[in-house]
């Protein structure tokens, strides 16, 4: 692990950083499916839409499937933009996957107004609605984003939530049910954040995550996959190897992995941009090293391939002046360390 962090230090040779990368292909040559999240910015930006055609075999609707933009002011939904985004992607030759389904977060002020037995009736309209409508063309879903969120205070560490507050736990099993009788093709995602961290709530995350799945799996439920979304954070404590133990432990219940949402926060890195990459590049190439030996890890997703789109720059928290570089190509689409350090980990990876 020591030397994958030092080959992806920054001190990559030019010859290296002049390449062309293929992250798909170099994903692809180990039997690994590589992509990212993209969304409306490719209508207008050619170079994004080219280098995710370029880089990806899978892509993520970032936002535009999420119910709070489908639904934005009441319980019809408005399928406009999303259909554009699906035909964009399906063109590309990427499998597409849709999230979020059901999430306790981001839900529109409307819902607020909702009685709690309507918002059971609420939720399967929108599964069935979205499900059928996308049928064949959107290949993998998050059914539910999130689960558990300790802080919230809720028995059990759910995340709490106008669906978790309506259904209690049991909303997760019936979304689960829902998506397959609406869509028997679809891959089914339990997708949750945090656990890559040692961190008290990444700490506390992941046996609650792993017991659910254990339960899920037990009671019958289709569920496919789990996603771990990789959104890694070098300054709170981690052992990615320890992480990685436990991301084989949760695939021996029967369920293939995937790291859905990668990139680096980078807030509090410093300044200087060559240091700050090293940094991003160092820490995606420690997290990748052990997880990727992992063998029932199929898919790595990045959330958004360039600097330029990135969720973090939407954010306060960066001194003025300072933008993001969290991601695996620049604001430009160039490649920088990070993006070597990937295709490295990539090409060094347990063959599937
Ligand atoms: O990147 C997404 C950002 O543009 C949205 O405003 C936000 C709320 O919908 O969601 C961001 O994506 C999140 C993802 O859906 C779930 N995991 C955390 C991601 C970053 O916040």
């Amino acid at each position: 692990m020591a030397g994958m962090a030092t080959l992806a230090a920054g001190a990559l040779p030019r010859a290296a950083l002049a390449a062309t990368p293929n992250l798909a292909g170099t994903a692809g040559s180990r039997g690994l499916a590589f992509g990212s999240a993209f969304d409306r910015e490719i209508f207008d930006d050619p170079a994004a839409a080219a280098l995710l055609t370029a880089q990806c075999r899978i892509g993520a609707i970032e936002n535009s499937l999420k119910f709070d933009w489908l639904r934005p002011a009441g319980p019809e939904a408005d399928f406009t933009v999303a259909d554009r985004l699906i035909e964009f992607g399906l063109k590309a030759g990427l499998r597409l996957r849709g999230t979020a389904l059901i999430w306790n977060d981001w839900l529109p002020d409307w819902l607020k107004w909702t009685g709690v037995r309507e918002r059971r009736a609420i939720m399967d309209r929108h599964i069935d609605e979205v499900l059928t409508h996308y049928a064949g063309r959107v290949a993998s879903w998050d059914v539910v984003n999130e689960p558990f969120f300790p802080m919230h205070g809720r028995e059990g560490g759910y995340r709490g939530g106008y669906w978790f507050d309506a259904m209690g736990p049991d909303y997760i099993a019936t979304a689960f049910r829902r998506a397959a009788a609406a869509d028997p093709a679809a891959e089914l995602v339990l997708n949750e954040a945090f656990c890559e961290h040692d961190d008290e709530t990444g700490l506390a995350i992941r046996p609650l995550l792993y017991d659910c799945v254990k339960r899920l799996k037990g009671d019958g439920v289709p569920i496919h996959a789990v996603g771990l979304q990789g959104h890694l954070k070098p300054l709170l404590p981690h052992d990615y190897g320890a992480f990685a133990d436990w991301v084989a432990a949760v695939s021996e219940l029967g369920v293939t992995v995937k790291i859905t949402e990668l990139d680096v926060d980078d807030r509090g890195l410093p300044a200087d941009i060559a240091a700050r990459d090293r940094i991003v590049a160092e820490t995606l190439s420690a997290f990748l090293g052990p997880v990727l030996k992992v063998r029932s890890v199929n898919e790595v997703i990045a959330w958004q391939l360039s600097d330029r789109y990135s969720w973090y720059r939407t954010l306060p928290d960066y001194p003025p002046g300072q933008k993001a570089r969290s991601h695996l190509f620049d604001d430009a689409m160039e490649p920088k360390p990070a993006t070597f350090a990937v295709e490295t980990a990539f090409g060094q990876s347990a063959a599937r």
